[in-house]
């Protein structure tokens, strides 16, 4: 057999763009709350707080806060062996910065863990996923500000002794390498609340942002440990491999240069120490980044036990620009891969490269890994008789998973698990729409907001639960 007896087989969504109930509890805004529906094309809008008359498709998203029981019955079905959700962090500290705990969040994700381990579900969850409160962002500037780390790490240590007994995987910050783009506004506020002013030193700040959230993770991780030796804590990376491309010299050294940059955030989250190349850029920047002593010691004592990570499509960047030291900028210099085909969002189709990607991260950490994220986001069309037939989610999923199984048949690799994304549909973090659809669930609702909600099974639905029965060996 391929892969581990103890595969974790499931589905992976988030807190903000499943669960609505987006003021229910004593939730507090979150950075997700604020950003209005945007379409393919058309980014979402981060408005000034929350207005009237804007459309935030995040607060009532598919209603999970209410009929998590439902779907997770559906998620059981279908065979789940774990469930990846996010703890909403304003669920838990409204404003982010209070010294104590709100119990009605605490206890919604307790009643949740305790649905999903009634069928025997591994909840994996991520403390982090785009969800920072937003009176960090007005009242601290976000992570530009140091003081985001203690209320990090005191939002970990709260979940974590809540429930240690309930969950064993954890994750700390979503994608945090997401960030590398931070030419746009999207990244560095999901990632790190952070809204740029005019005239500032974008990719500056971000390293900055990134340096303590680098910070705040690795001091979770050593508490977390100290909570539970048995946690598994990792990263989470969304991994887009960069191609040259081309084999002229100049392009391959210019994928090595974009490596770098995506990447290095998950060299100090496994080792623990910043890459020469990093450090070396810093200075060639004149970048004097506030990176204390202590901060080192604490990045080397917070080291992950798995790399997490994101898997959709790949890129391919090019020298065409004068760039000596190979400088790699995300909005500049990547072009496009004639060998691949892209979704309708323009994501490219890339199995191989998921195979590439796990032999990457193994050849450079030895770590085991969990694929937390993978899918194929499309309209998809509600049949007359209420059908979906979305057999292009099933053909990309079964090239995806044959790729990850010849990583650990043929390769080698160490692999935990996979979570395909957005098992149910959801609201889409990039665009903020309804109808870019990754489900085996479908849930009645369109980008307007209008819909029952109701869920019904797509054609993927049986497919997977057929894959996870026979162990990924009937796709
Ligand atoms: P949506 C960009 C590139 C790769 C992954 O994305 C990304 C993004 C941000 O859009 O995000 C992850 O919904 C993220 C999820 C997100 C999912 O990919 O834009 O962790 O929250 O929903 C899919 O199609």
């Amino acid at each position: 057999m391929a892969l581990r007896e103890d595969f974790l087989w499931g589905g992976a969504v988030a807190a903000h763009q499943l669960e609505g109930g987006w003021n229910e509890g004593g939730k507090g805004v979150s950075v997700a709350d604020v950003m209005t529906a945007g379409a393919n094309g058309v980014a979402r809008r981060i408005t000034d707080g929350v207005l009237t008359g804007e459309n935030y498709p995040n607060h009532e998203a598919i209603d999970f806060y209410h009929r998590y029981k439902g779907d997770i019955a559906l998620f059981a079905e279908m065979g789940f062996k774990c469930f990846r959700t996010s703890i909403a962090w304003t669920r838990i500290f409204p404003n982010g910065d209070e010294l104590e705990p709100n119990e009605e969040g605490l206890k919604f994700y307790d009643d949740l863990f305790d649905e999903c381990l009634k069928y025997g579900i591994e909840p994996v969850v991520t403390l982090s996923h785009f969800e920072l409160p937003y009176h960090l962002v007005t009242e601290y500037g976000g992570f530009r500000n140091r003081k985001c780390i203690e209320f990090f790490v005191r939002f970990a240590e709260v979940c974590f002794k809540r429930y240690k007994d309930k969950v064993k995987y954890w994750m700390t910050f979503n994608e945090i390498n997401n960030q590398a783009n931070y030419q746009e506004d999207f990244a560095p506020f999901t990632n790190s609340g952070i809204k740029y002013e005019e005239g500032e030193n974008r990719e500056e700040i971000m390293y900055q942002a990134a340096h303590y959230e680098l910070v705040a993770s690795a001091k979770a991780v050593k508490i977390g440990h100290e909570i539970n030796p048995h946690f598994q804590i990792g990263c989470m990376i969304a991994m887009c491999p960069i191609y040259p491309h081309s084999c002229d010299p100049k392009d391959m050294m210019m994928s090595v240069g974009a490596m770098h940059k995506r990447y290095w955030f998950t060299d100090v989250h496994v080792r623990g120490y910043y890459p020469s190349f990093m450090v070396k850029f810093f200075e060639r920047q004149g970048y004097d980044l506030d990176i204390t002593e202590q901060d080192e010691e604490d990045l080397l004592d917070g080291t992950v036990d798995y790399i997490g990570f994101s898997y959709y499509m790949s890129f391919c960047t090019k020298y065409q620009r004068e760039n000596p030291n190979y400088d790699y900028d995300e909005t500049a210099d990547l072009v496009t891969n004639e060998y691949v085909k892209a979704s309708d969002w323009g994501w490219q189709i890339d199995p191989e490269g998921l195979r590439y990607s796990l032999n990457w991260f193994y050849d450079h950490y030895q770590l085991p890994m969990f694929i937390v994220e993978n899918g194929f986001g499309a309209i998809d069309v509600k049949e007359a008789d209420g059908t979906v037939n979305d057999q292009y989610r099933i053909d990309y999923l079964r090239a995806h998973i044959e790729a990850m199984k010849a990583a650990v048949d043929i390769d080698g690799v160490d692999l935990m698990g996979y979570t395909p994304w957005g098992c149910i549909d959801l609201v889409s973090a990039g665009t903020g729409e309804m109808k870019k659809r990754y489900g085996f669930i479908y849930v009645d609702k369109d980008n307007e907001g209008n819909g029952t909600l109701e869920r019904s099974k797509k054609k993927s639905f049986e497919w997977y639960k057929k894959v996870i029965a026979s162990h990924g060996e009937d796709l």
